[in-house]
Protein backbone atom coordinates (compact mmCIF):
# COMPACT_ATOMS: atom_id res chain seq x y z
CA UNK A 1 0.00 0.00 0.00
CA UNK A 2 1.15 3.18 -0.83
CA UNK A 3 1.88 5.66 2.10
CA UNK A 4 1.48 9.58 1.71
CA UNK A 5 2.28 12.21 4.64
CA UNK A 6 0.43 15.06 5.54
CA UNK A 7 1.59 18.26 7.32
CA UNK A 8 -0.87 20.76 9.04
CA UNK A 9 -3.41 17.78 8.90
CA UNK A 10 -5.38 18.66 12.30
CA UNK A 11 -6.91 21.18 10.53
CA UNK A 12 -8.67 22.60 6.93
CA UNK A 13 -7.03 21.53 4.06
CA UNK A 14 -4.33 19.73 5.32
CA UNK A 15 -7.37 17.24 7.49
CA UNK A 16 -9.46 17.43 3.75
CA UNK A 17 -6.72 16.34 1.88
CA UNK A 18 -5.45 13.57 4.88
CA UNK A 19 -8.99 11.83 4.77
CA UNK A 20 -9.02 11.96 0.56
CA UNK A 21 -6.06 9.76 0.70
CA UNK A 22 -7.42 7.73 3.39
CA UNK A 23 -10.38 7.05 0.96
CA UNK A 24 -8.15 6.20 -1.80
CA UNK A 25 -6.52 3.79 -0.04
CA UNK A 26 -3.16 5.26 0.82
CA UNK A 27 -1.71 4.31 4.47
CA UNK A 28 -0.93 8.10 6.00
CA UNK A 29 1.78 10.02 8.16
CA UNK A 30 -0.07 12.87 9.83
CA UNK A 31 1.68 15.87 11.36
CA UNK A 32 0.80 18.82 13.34
CA UNK A 33 0.85 20.54 16.94
CA UNK A 34 -2.61 19.46 17.73
CA UNK A 35 -2.37 16.32 18.69
CA UNK A 36 -6.01 15.66 20.18
CA UNK A 37 -7.20 16.64 16.73
CA UNK A 38 -4.78 14.08 14.73
CA UNK A 39 -6.22 11.53 17.46
CA UNK A 40 -9.70 12.11 16.37
CA UNK A 41 -8.82 12.00 12.72
CA UNK A 42 -7.46 8.77 12.97
CA UNK A 43 -10.05 7.18 15.02
CA UNK A 44 -12.57 8.59 11.92
CA UNK A 45 -10.16 7.18 9.06
CA UNK A 46 -9.90 3.47 8.09
CA UNK A 47 -6.71 2.82 6.84
CA UNK A 48 -3.06 2.72 8.55
CA UNK A 49 -2.13 6.06 10.44
CA UNK A 50 0.71 7.26 12.36
CA UNK A 51 0.22 10.41 13.46
CA UNK A 52 2.29 12.62 15.90
CA UNK A 53 3.18 16.03 17.42
CA UNK A 54 4.96 17.87 14.07
CA UNK A 55 5.95 21.78 14.68
CA UNK A 56 7.70 22.32 11.22
CA UNK A 57 9.55 25.48 12.77
CA UNK A 58 11.64 23.32 14.68
CA UNK A 59 14.31 21.06 12.57
CA UNK A 60 14.98 18.82 15.29
CA UNK A 61 10.58 17.99 14.98
CA UNK A 62 10.78 17.76 11.73
CA UNK A 63 13.37 15.00 11.91
CA UNK A 64 11.71 12.96 14.59
CA UNK A 65 8.29 13.41 12.85
CA UNK A 66 10.64 11.85 9.35
CA UNK A 67 12.31 9.43 11.39
CA UNK A 68 9.04 7.96 13.14
CA UNK A 69 7.34 7.97 9.51
CA UNK A 70 10.07 5.53 7.79
CA UNK A 71 10.73 3.43 10.99
CA UNK A 72 6.43 2.70 10.38
CA UNK A 73 6.30 2.59 6.94
CA UNK A 74 10.20 2.04 5.78
CA UNK A 75 8.91 4.24 2.21
CA UNK A 76 6.72 7.32 1.49
CA UNK A 77 5.33 7.96 -2.02
CA UNK A 78 3.52 11.31 -1.49
CA UNK A 79 4.58 14.56 0.53
CA UNK A 80 2.29 17.09 1.33
CA UNK A 81 3.81 20.16 2.51
CA UNK A 82 0.87 21.68 3.49
CA UNK A 83 1.15 23.47 7.35
CA UNK A 84 1.08 27.00 7.12
CA UNK A 85 0.09 30.33 9.07
CA UNK A 86 -1.39 33.36 7.71
CA UNK A 87 0.20 36.09 9.38
CA UNK A 88 -1.40 39.71 8.71
CA UNK A 89 0.77 42.90 8.89
CA UNK A 90 1.53 46.36 6.59
CA UNK A 91 5.58 46.07 6.23
CA UNK A 92 6.35 49.01 8.18
CA UNK A 93 4.20 47.98 11.21
CA UNK A 94 4.75 44.32 11.44
CA UNK A 95 7.25 43.47 14.48
CA UNK A 96 10.43 41.17 13.19
CA UNK A 97 9.28 38.30 15.57
CA UNK A 98 5.93 37.85 13.52
CA UNK A 99 7.83 37.83 10.17
CA UNK A 100 10.28 35.20 11.12
CA UNK A 101 7.42 33.01 12.00
CA UNK A 102 6.08 33.41 8.76
CA UNK A 103 9.03 32.12 7.21
CA UNK A 104 10.00 29.81 9.81
CA UNK A 105 6.43 28.11 9.07
CA UNK A 106 5.94 28.69 5.08
CA UNK A 107 9.22 28.89 4.08
CA UNK A 108 11.89 27.23 6.28
CA UNK A 109 8.98 24.40 7.34
CA UNK A 110 8.80 23.40 3.72
CA UNK A 111 12.05 23.47 2.80
CA UNK A 112 12.93 21.13 5.94
CA UNK A 113 9.94 18.58 5.31
CA UNK A 114 11.08 18.21 1.75
CA UNK A 115 14.45 17.78 3.01
CA UNK A 116 13.77 15.25 5.30
CA UNK A 117 11.51 13.06 3.22
CA UNK A 118 13.96 13.66 0.09
CA UNK A 119 16.15 10.31 0.14
CA UNK A 120 12.97 8.23 0.55
CA UNK A 121 11.15 10.51 -1.84
CA UNK A 122 13.95 9.53 -4.45
CA UNK A 123 13.77 5.83 -4.12
CA UNK A 124 10.20 6.01 -4.51
CA UNK A 125 10.02 8.15 -7.13
CA UNK A 126 7.28 9.89 -5.28
CA UNK A 127 5.69 13.43 -5.48
CA UNK A 128 5.81 15.92 -3.10
CA UNK A 129 2.97 18.74 -2.97
CA UNK A 130 3.50 22.21 -1.67
CA UNK A 131 0.71 24.19 -0.96
CA UNK A 132 1.73 27.54 -1.49
CA UNK A 133 -0.85 29.92 -2.14
CA UNK A 134 -2.74 32.15 -5.03
CA UNK A 135 -0.68 34.42 -3.69
CA UNK A 136 2.89 33.23 -4.64
CA UNK A 137 2.89 35.05 -7.52
CA UNK A 138 0.90 38.28 -6.73
CA UNK A 139 0.68 40.52 -4.46
CA UNK A 140 -1.50 42.03 -1.36
CA UNK A 141 -0.84 44.80 0.88
CA UNK A 142 -1.49 44.44 4.08
CA UNK A 143 0.01 40.96 3.88
CA UNK A 144 3.59 41.57 3.11
CA UNK A 145 5.17 38.47 5.30
CA UNK A 146 2.74 36.37 4.20
CA UNK A 147 3.17 37.01 0.21
CA UNK A 148 7.22 37.10 0.49
CA UNK A 149 7.31 33.53 2.75
CA UNK A 150 5.01 31.87 -0.12
CA UNK A 151 6.48 33.63 -3.00
CA UNK A 152 9.78 31.81 -1.70
CA UNK A 153 7.93 28.66 -1.17
CA UNK A 154 7.15 28.81 -4.91
CA UNK A 155 11.20 29.09 -5.62
CA UNK A 156 11.55 26.28 -3.18
CA UNK A 157 9.35 23.84 -4.91
CA UNK A 158 10.88 25.06 -8.73
CA UNK A 159 14.28 24.74 -7.14
CA UNK A 160 14.00 21.64 -5.82
CA UNK A 161 12.69 20.38 -8.91
CA UNK A 162 15.39 21.25 -11.07
CA UNK A 163 18.00 19.64 -8.03
CA UNK A 164 15.87 16.44 -8.40
CA UNK A 165 14.25 15.59 -11.78
CA UNK A 166 13.38 12.01 -10.58
CA UNK A 167 10.90 12.86 -8.16
CA UNK A 168 7.92 15.15 -9.22
CA UNK A 169 7.21 18.54 -7.74
CA UNK A 170 3.40 20.03 -7.24
CA UNK A 171 2.97 23.21 -6.57
CA UNK A 172 -0.68 23.78 -5.27
CA UNK A 173 -1.95 27.01 -5.07
CA UNK A 174 -5.60 27.75 -3.35
CA UNK A 175 -7.45 30.99 -3.67
CA UNK A 176 -9.76 31.57 -0.03
CA UNK A 177 -10.44 28.27 1.65
CA UNK A 178 -12.84 28.60 4.24
CA UNK A 179 -10.82 27.55 7.00
CA UNK A 180 -9.29 28.32 10.39
CA UNK A 181 -6.93 30.54 8.55
CA UNK A 182 -9.67 32.87 8.35
CA UNK A 183 -10.39 32.03 12.26
CA UNK A 184 -13.76 30.23 12.37
CA UNK A 185 -14.73 28.45 9.61
CA UNK A 186 -18.18 29.25 8.60
CA UNK A 187 -17.95 31.52 4.93
CA UNK A 188 -20.14 31.04 2.61
CA UNK A 189 -19.46 29.83 -1.08
CA UNK A 190 -21.18 33.38 -2.37
CA UNK A 191 -18.49 34.97 -0.73
CA UNK A 192 -15.76 33.26 -2.68
CA UNK A 193 -14.74 30.59 -0.56
CA UNK A 194 -13.89 27.00 -1.66
CA UNK A 195 -14.57 24.17 0.83
CA UNK A 196 -11.16 22.36 1.65
CA UNK A 197 -12.59 19.61 -0.02
CA UNK A 198 -12.89 20.74 -2.92
CA UNK A 199 -8.78 21.20 -3.09
CA UNK A 200 -8.82 17.74 -1.49
CA UNK A 201 -10.48 16.59 -4.41
CA UNK A 202 -8.59 18.56 -7.28
CA UNK A 203 -5.19 16.90 -5.83
CA UNK A 204 -6.79 13.45 -5.54
CA UNK A 205 -7.77 13.62 -9.61
CA UNK A 206 -4.16 15.06 -10.21
CA UNK A 207 -2.71 12.03 -8.09
CA UNK A 208 -4.40 9.86 -9.98
CA UNK A 209 -3.00 10.81 -13.90
CA UNK A 210 -0.63 8.85 -15.26
CA UNK A 211 2.42 8.03 -13.47
CA UNK A 212 4.69 9.60 -16.25
CA UNK A 213 2.15 13.32 -15.92
CA UNK A 214 4.28 15.61 -13.87
CA UNK A 215 2.05 18.44 -13.11
CA UNK A 216 3.97 21.14 -11.98
CA UNK A 217 1.79 23.79 -10.46
CA UNK A 218 -1.93 24.50 -10.08
CA UNK A 219 -4.15 27.41 -9.26
CA UNK A 220 -7.79 26.99 -7.85
CA UNK A 221 -10.26 29.49 -7.37
CA UNK A 222 -13.63 29.35 -6.22
CA UNK A 223 -15.91 31.21 -9.31
CA UNK A 224 -16.95 33.89 -6.83
CA UNK A 225 -13.92 35.08 -6.32
CA UNK A 226 -12.07 37.53 -8.99
CA UNK A 227 -9.53 36.58 -11.49
CA UNK A 228 -6.44 38.57 -10.10
CA UNK A 229 -3.63 37.43 -11.40
O1 LIG B 1 -5.52 26.70 7.42
P1 LIG B 1 -5.82 26.07 8.87
P2 LIG B 1 -5.60 26.06 5.96
N1 LIG B 1 3.87 23.11 12.54
O2 LIG B 1 -5.42 27.16 9.81
C1 LIG B 1 -0.87 23.57 10.74
C2 LIG B 1 -2.62 27.68 2.57
N2 LIG B 1 -3.65 28.59 2.05
O3 LIG B 1 -6.02 24.67 5.98
O4 LIG B 1 -0.19 22.83 14.31
C3 LIG B 1 3.02 22.18 12.05
O5 LIG B 1 -7.20 25.55 8.95
C4 LIG B 1 -2.09 23.63 11.66
O6 LIG B 1 -1.98 22.64 12.67
P3 LIG B 1 -1.67 22.93 14.24
C5 LIG B 1 -2.04 28.10 3.90
O7 LIG B 1 -1.04 29.09 3.75
C6 LIG B 1 -4.85 28.69 2.63
O8 LIG B 1 -6.34 27.02 5.13
O9 LIG B 1 -2.37 21.81 14.91
N3 LIG B 1 1.80 22.45 11.60
C7 LIG B 1 -3.21 23.25 10.71
O10 LIG B 1 -3.37 21.86 10.62
C8 LIG B 1 -1.47 26.78 4.39
O11 LIG B 1 -0.19 26.56 3.87
C9 LIG B 1 -5.79 29.58 2.12
O12 LIG B 1 -2.20 24.29 14.55
C10 LIG B 1 1.40 23.74 11.65
C11 LIG B 1 -2.73 23.80 9.37
O13 LIG B 1 -1.32 24.07 9.49
C12 LIG B 1 -2.43 25.74 3.81
O14 LIG B 1 -3.20 26.42 2.83
C13 LIG B 1 -5.48 30.37 1.02
C14 LIG B 1 2.23 24.76 12.13
C15 LIG B 1 -3.44 25.10 9.05
O15 LIG B 1 -4.80 24.87 8.97
C16 LIG B 1 -3.38 25.14 4.84
O16 LIG B 1 -4.07 26.17 5.54
C17 LIG B 1 -4.24 30.26 0.46
C18 LIG B 1 3.51 24.41 12.59
N4 LIG B 1 4.36 25.31 13.10
C19 LIG B 1 -3.32 29.37 0.97
N5 LIG B 1 1.55 25.93 12.04
C20 LIG B 1 -7.15 29.74 2.70
N6 LIG B 1 -7.54 28.96 3.71
O17 LIG B 1 -7.90 30.59 2.21
C21 LIG B 1 0.35 25.65 11.51
O18 LIG B 1 -3.96 31.04 -0.59
N7 LIG B 1 0.25 24.33 11.26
Amino acid sequence: MSVAVVTGASKGIGRAIAKALAREGYSLSLGARSVDLLKNLADELKTEVLWSYLDVSSEASVEKFAEKTLERFRSVEILVANAGVGVPGRLDEITEEAFMHSLQVNLLGVWRTIKAFLPTLKETKGTVVVVTSDLSTRLLPGSGAYVVSKWGARALVKTFQLENPTVKFLELRPGAVDTHFYGKPGRSREEGFMKPEDVAEALVSLLNLPHHVRVEEVLLRSIYQDPVY
